[in-house]
């Protein structure tokens, strides 16, 4: 058995299906972890749920900003935005099915046999990891529960409040969890948010860090992949925190870590979130995400 993580995802099924290809991944014996972000953007959010749907047993996921955004146009259809690729799953006959099974996927997964946390955009330095796998609860109870989902996906959006604080209440203290977990890059040592800037590390602004760079980062020492952060270009020299967005919507490649051999490889893309070319696979990228780079 081997378990392998991907990258965001972000509706390219094709370059997908090819690192499975690569690795002859088998459903029947091994598991496929996805940082989330599944769906928006590119060109087969569909068919990327359905494909990903019908190897649900092979499969551990946590959620992304997207894969929230499209729960709640499901919600509330006025949630679509220009330039959102989500309708096609909405108006689908197997909408419903599809969108129940991604409100019942997690925030944070722990691995404690590989000591491996499994996040969409980050943990907050402030948080050890029982802290975070609570908090992640506090939201994964909210989008099971069919009273608190629609509250919860309509109090999800804004930037406010921008640091965590035991004593928040209701949606607002849900909103504050979910921005960390799916939308962090920068912050401060004592984890406010800097929800603004989407570049690369040299766009940090004045006393802000990128979120796993902190010295004293509660969660330091735990294996943590992430992805998200597309401008990192999987670039992060923290040991044992791996950065797995690569950008495949944008023209990058889709990034997939062997969780046990820890190795890296890519599926080059084309811009539109297909194979660059039928034999779009490139091992001579594998520096291009090396965590000691
Ligand atoms: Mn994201």
């Amino acid at each position: 058995m081997s378990v392998y993580a991907v990258g965001d995802l972000q509706g390219c099924l094709e370059p997908l299906k090819c690192l499975l290809r690569h690795v002859s991944f088998d459903p029947a014996k091994d598991k496929l972890w996805l940082v989330g972000d599944l769906v928006n953007r590119g060109p087969q959010s569909l068919e990327t749920l359905r494909f990903l749907y019908a190897m649900r047993d092979s499969i551990v996921c946590v959620l992304g900003n997207h894969d929230l955004h499209l729960l709640a146009a499901g919600r509330n259809i006025e949630r679509l935005k220009k330039g959102d690729t989500l309708r096609e799953v909405l108006e689908a006959p197997d909408a419903n099915e599809l969108l129940e099974w991604l409100r019942h996927q997690k925030l944070m997964h722990y691995d404690a046999e590989r000591d491996m946390a499994l996040v969409h955009a980050g943990i907050p330095p402030q948080w050890t990891l029982k802290k975070a796998l609570r908090c992640a609860e506090e939201v994964e109870e909210a989008l099971r529960d069919d009273n608190l989902l629609k509250p919860f996906l309509d109090g999800m959006y804004g930037n406010e409040p921008a640091i965590w604080d035991k004593d928040l209440q209701g949606v607002t203290r849900l909103r504050v969890i979910t921005n960390y977990f799916t939308r962090m890059r920068f912050c401060t040592s004592d984890g406010k948010l800097d929800l603004k800037s989407k570049e690369g590390l040299d766009s940090a602004p004045a006393g802000y860090a990128p979120w796993f760079s902190h010295q004293d980062r509660k969660t330091k020492g735990l294996n943590i992949i992430f992805g998200h952060w597309a401008a990192l270009e999987g670039r992060c020299s923290e040991p044992g925190v791996y950065a797995l967005d690569t950008g495949c919507v944008w023209g990058g490649a889709m990034t997939m870590l062997n969780v046990d051999t820890r190795e890296l490889i890519h599926c080059d893309c084309d811009g539109q979130g297909n194979l660059a070319s039928p034999a779009a696979y490139d091992s001579t990228a594998k520096d291009r995400a090396d965590p000691q780079r």
